[in-house]
């Protein structure tokens, strides 16, 4: 065996010894490098006379070859090693059930209108949602608030410079009841419908933030009359705050798009500047309500002569504060994540009327 092939076994034993790729690395380095054996051995072909360099080079040039062979065959086999152990380490069993403490917390916003949806899911009611940017037509116009209307200005709305095809500035919706009207607009009678979302007033202090959330919904058919506005209602209202027995009543109030129209209070009792829903000597408003206006069905194309309907409307957060004692409305965008740990819901607490609302 000449030194040469001595040399090649040498390096290829040490290539198939390297059993991870940081000692395969070091092989190369030590024995295929600038400064390596094998640069040492052919640099010396350089010292030799013509004839035996020409033949020490071609003897050397298979020997070169072979060591790459052997060199990329073993990297691939530790790639592909390496790659299979991380592959079995990352490994996910995704039959397990999710751990609820690696999945953060859920905002108490979502959950209440998960919790109202369940409940209203429960009466029937299907969930429609429309965008936040929207024309002044479905926001005011279709629900009886023409313009020079007072409820214009008492809405502090953000216009936009974009227009609608009319030539009027867009807006952000300052309520929900643009979803109603299209629904209105493109489905057919009987409808109910709950729209949840955004909306948006300029409007910034201690009990207003710029960005809300509401919940609004509506009932339309050829008999539905204020009774069922109230059954349904008193419903929704003992079965969020899960007291079967919690008194209401219903005060006249003003809503361009509703006619009559109320406000609905529940019992609640106040002790040294505390608050406790319940039976007591107090009242407290949760929402407002009405029978669609005639004017607004007619406006949505449903003949007022043929349909009447029932609507709601309620404040998303006013209704987490209430039912989980969160006292201060800017804490809920505050980005907070003690306060979110605190105030947060876990993602298994997916609310249901049967098995429970809250935790
Ligand atoms: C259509 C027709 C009527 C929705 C209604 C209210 C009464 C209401 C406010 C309560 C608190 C919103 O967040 S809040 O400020 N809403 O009092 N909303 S009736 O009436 C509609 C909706 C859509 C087509």
């Amino acid at each position: 065996m000449s030194n040469y092939t001595a040399l090649k076994t040498a390096i290829i034993t040490a290539i198939q010894a390297a059993n991870d790729l940081g000692s395969l690395e070091q092989v190369r380095v030590a024995e295929l490098g600038k400064k390596g054996k094998l640069a040492e051995v052919m640099s010396s072909l350089g010292k030799m006379a013509p004839d035996e360099r020409k033949a020490v080079g071609a003897e050397l040039n298979v020997i070169k070859s072979e060591i790459n062979e052997a060199f990329a065959a073993r990297k691939a086999a530790l790639e592909q090693e390496a790659l299979a152990q991380k592959l079995a380490a990352e490994k996910i069993d995704i039959t397990l059930s999710p751990r609820p403490e690696n999945m953060g917390r859920v905002h108490p916003i979502p959950q209440v209108i998960d919790e109202v949806i369940a409940i209203f899911a429960n009466q029937g009611f299907v969930v429609a949602e429309g965008p936040d940017v929207d024309t002044d037509w479905h926001n005011f116009t279709a629900l009886n608030i023409p313009e020079s209307h007072p409820a214009r200005q008492m809405h502090d709305t953000f216009y936009l410079k974009a227009l609608d095809d009319k030539g009027a500035p867009l807006l952000l919706r300052t309520h929900t009841s643009t979803v109603q009207s299209r629904v209105m607009l493109n489905q057919k009678p009987p409808l109910r419908v709950l729209a949840p979302g955004r909306t948006f007033r300029s409007d910034s202090d201690q009990t207003h933030t710029p960005m809300f959330h509401q919940i609004e919904g509506f009932v339309v058919d050829k008999t539905t009359h204020f009774g069922h506005l109230k059954g349904c209602l008193i419903d929704f209202v003992r079965a969020f705050f899960e007291m079967p027995d919690v008194p209401v009543r219903f005060r006249p109030s003003f809503f361009p798009f509703t006619e009559p129209s109320a406000e609905m209070d529940i019992g609640c009792s106040r002790k040294d500047g505390g608050l406790k829903i319940g039976a007591g000597d107090s009242w407290l408003e949760i929402l407002g309500c009405g029978m669609i206006h005639p004017a607004v069905l007619k406006n949505c194309g449903i003949d007022p002569n043929e349909y009447q309907g029932f609507a709601f409307g309620m404040g998303v957060e006013r209704l987490a504060m209430l039912k989980y004692g969160i006292p201060d409305l800017r804490s809920f965008f505050g980005g907070d994540t003690r306060w979110l740990n605190h105030y947060g819901f876990s993602a298994h607490d997916v609310p249901s009327v049967p098995t429970g609302l809250s935790r």
